[in-house]
């Protein structure tokens, strides 16, 4: 469920248990979601093996360009907590991690929050048609209406689901109102909309009617971890079908008239797959 230094809260028969980290641990240390294998030491449990990982959700580290960092294991659906407004959507970090979802397996989706906080609804649903037209689930609404809840209700039920956005967006707050579960939550600071950071660690909690949510730190940057010109692709699938229907052999979908990638994909889009593309 979580890792603290050297021990780990583990979920053992519904019960959850605070053990000590075997040291040195082959292909650790462990991440919130692992499945792992506790030994019996003496009246002691000591978590001593990682199991094999379905998914894995990891971030590049900043300037090491060759490293990254595991975050979440095994979750079925990364889903990208993005508010409208208050920090302002930032679809260029929405697009690494749709990236992010791919490389690690997972499947990606989109809860937008704070619709109470828009005045301009025309420009959100303008920048979310992007999202919608490439075929990700999409989610808008108030973190504390119900209704809205129950719509993610249904899209993580029996899953394992990790939360990862910008800082300040909700996710903890989402965290408590699908599981019951408190969770610390953090007033966005008046400067530049920037959250606090509130909280630190990855933690899943269980869902009550099967199923957990990992509720991760937010960010304010989220560096992808080292991949190909491939892996990059697979997080912009419309631009991919696009390119496989422009009539112009070689084309390099910059602008030329008549070529099916200028012509159906959003500017903006194409922008942000460029610049990843740039990185690798
Ligand atoms: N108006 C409004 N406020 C919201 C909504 N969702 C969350 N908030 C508020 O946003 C603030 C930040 O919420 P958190 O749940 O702590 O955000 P977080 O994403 O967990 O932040 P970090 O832990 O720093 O990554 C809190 O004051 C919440 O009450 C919403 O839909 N509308
Ligand atoms: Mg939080
Ligand atoms: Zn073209």
């Amino acid at each position: 469920m979580r890792v603290a230094g050297p021990s780990a809260s583990v979920l053992l028969d519904g019960q959850e248990l605070e053990v000590p980290i075997l040291p040195r641990i082959p292909g650790g240390p462990p991440v919130a979601g692992d499945d792992v294998r506790l030994a019996e030491r003496g009246d002691l449990l000591r978590l001593e093996e990682i199991l094999e990982r379905r998914t894995l959700l990891s971030r590049g580290e900043f300037g090491g360009r060759n490293r990254s960092r595991p975050l979440v294991a095994n979750a079925d659906l990364l889903l990208v907590v993005a508010a409208a407004v208050d920090p302002p959507f930032r679809p260029r970090l929405v697009d690494r991690y749709m990236v992010a979802a791919e490389l690690g397996g997972m499947e990606p989706a989109l809860a937008i929050t704070k619709l109470d906080l828009v005045t301009d609804p025309t420009e959100l649903d303008t920048q979310l048609a992007v999202y919608r037209d490439a075929g990700y689930p999409v989610v808008v609404g108030t973190t504390f209406d119900p209704e809205f809840v129950e719509r993610i209700r249904t899209l993580v039920a029996g899953r394992i689901t990790a939360l990862a956005g910008h800082s300040g967006v909700g996710k903890s707050s989402l965290t408590q109102e699908l599981t019951g579960v408190h969770r610390a939550v953090g007033e966005v600071s008046k400067k530049i909309g920037k959250g606090r950071h509130t909280t630190s660690d990855p933690r899943l909690v269980p869902l009550p009617g099967g199923g957990a949510v990992v509720d991760t730190a937010g960010v304010r940057t989220f560096y992808l971890p080292p991949m190909d010109a491939e892996d990059v692709a697979a997080g912009f699938p419309e631009i991919v079908a696009a390119a496989k229907d422009c009539r112009f052999r070689g084309c390099r979908h910059a602008g030329e008239p008549g070529c099916a990638v200028v012509e159906r994909i959003h500017p903006d889009r194409l922008e942000s797959y460029r610049r990843l593309l740039d990185t690798v």
